[in-house]
């Protein structure tokens, strides 16, 4: 996808009213964020002073059932909100749409969800120290053990096969079967590199069948940005992005998390060079991610913290790798080669790990 749709100004303000917000409209701006959705923030002014709001037109393309969607993060919201303790995060608040009470309406031509803004706090895409990468893995692990609360069998599967490296493996393989763009002689590097990790694409599936690793529910996009941390005292407020809370394996939110804050670059970098794991990064994520995960992770799953760092990385740079292949219908672009630029960023990541000998499963 190459951009977000574009919207008129009066577009907006009728699909931001489809909610039931309190106070006189201000006005709405687009926040630049993520691969899926198109998200705008509003501005209302009520006797509690100015308020502002998180908007989120929803990609119905990705999101093939936005009511199993919206059911999902209903649950997790609530469940979140019912269990806190004191000091405990905050868990997102959805605003329910006028008139239904839903948690999602249709407007404008889309389906939208809006949450109160969050105030005071801001998020990072690269961790400023260790005691900040700490800090992330911790509020995911506390997430996980949270969540594990809730009955897995309520939450639907609203992309099937969404963790598994085998299914990933195999849609990268259609998609160069299929080469729509005649981009594949373009990438047969990247494809070798894949193939010859193909072996490793099972190791986590095979644990799974064989019940040596249990299924749990997961945040599933455990990017250090999907953590708002406290502007002023830098605590972790809330964890945010829940579209992809699933039935998945915990090591799947750890890999992810080493992926995307330990790289030494972004995700999207074009100087090849610059893309590392930084070791020291990578041990405050286990030591954090342990703080509130050591109490429930199997001895196969402590053994493969490392291994679930390499194999998360190598599978979403296959899902970019075959975006591209496809002709850039899933993740949103913002120039030519952008998902290419991503699997080689994942690739080059996966190779630093396996020199430093990281997960040897
Ligand atoms: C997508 O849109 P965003 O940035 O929250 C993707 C994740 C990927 C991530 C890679 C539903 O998340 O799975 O890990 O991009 N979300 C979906 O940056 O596919
Ligand atoms: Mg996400």
């Amino acid at each position: 996808m190459v951009s977000g749709p574009q919207l008129s100004d009066a577009e907006l303000e009728a699909a931001i009213r489809c909610f039931d917000i309190p106070g006189r409209f201000q006005g709405a701006g687009e926040l630049r964020r993520g691969h899926i959705h198109t998200t705008y923030v509003s501005t209302w002014v009520g006797p509690e002073g100015e308020t502002r709001y998180l908007h989120q037109r929803l990609n119905a393309e990705v999101f093939r059932d936005i009511p199993a969607l919206m059911h999902n993060v209903g649950l997790v919201t609530r469940h979140l909100a019912a269990s806190a303790e004191p000091g405990a995060m905050e868990a997102l608040q959805l605003v329910p749409a006028v008139g239904t009470g839903a948690d999602f309406a249709e407007c404008s031509g889309a389906p939208w969800r809006t949450y109160r803004f969050i105030e005071g706090a801001v998020s990072h895409d690269h961790p400023q120290d260790v005691q900040m990468a700490f800090t992330a893995a911790s509020a995911f692990g506390d997430f996980q053990v949270r969540l594990a609360g809730l009955d897995a069998q309520t939450l639907k599967i609203t992309i099937p096969d969404f963790f598994d490296s085998e299914a990933r493996l195999r849609q990268l393989e259609v998609a160069a079967d299929a080469d729509a763009m005649e981009r594949r002689e373009g990438v047969a590097s990247e494809l070798l590199f894949v193939d010859e990790r193909r072996g490793s694409c099972s190791v986590m599936e095979e644990a799974l069948r064989s019940g040596r690793m249990p299924p749990r529910v997961v945040h599933g996009d455990t990017k250090l940005n999907n953590v708002l941390f406290d502007r002023e005292s830098g605590r972790p407020r809330c964890v945010v992005d829940l579209d992809t809370c699933m039935p998945g394996y915990s090591l799947y939110d750890f890999g992810d998390l080493v992926r995307f804050t330990a790289a030494t670059c972004d995700e999207d970098e074009q100087d090849l060079e610059r893309a590392s794991i930084d070791r020291e990064i990578y041990d405050a994520l286990e030591a954090g991610y342990l703080e509130h995960a050591a109490g429930f992770l199997t001895p196969f799953e402590r053994d493969h913290m490392t291994f679930s760092a390499r194999i998360v990385t190598l599978t979403i740079g296959m899902r970019f790798l075959a975006d591209h292949l496809a002709g850039d219908r899933y993740f949103k672009i913002s120039r030519p080669g952008h998902n290419l630029d991503r699997a080689r960023v994942q690739f080059k990541l996966v190779e630093d790990m396996e020199r430093w000998q990281v997960g040897g499963a």
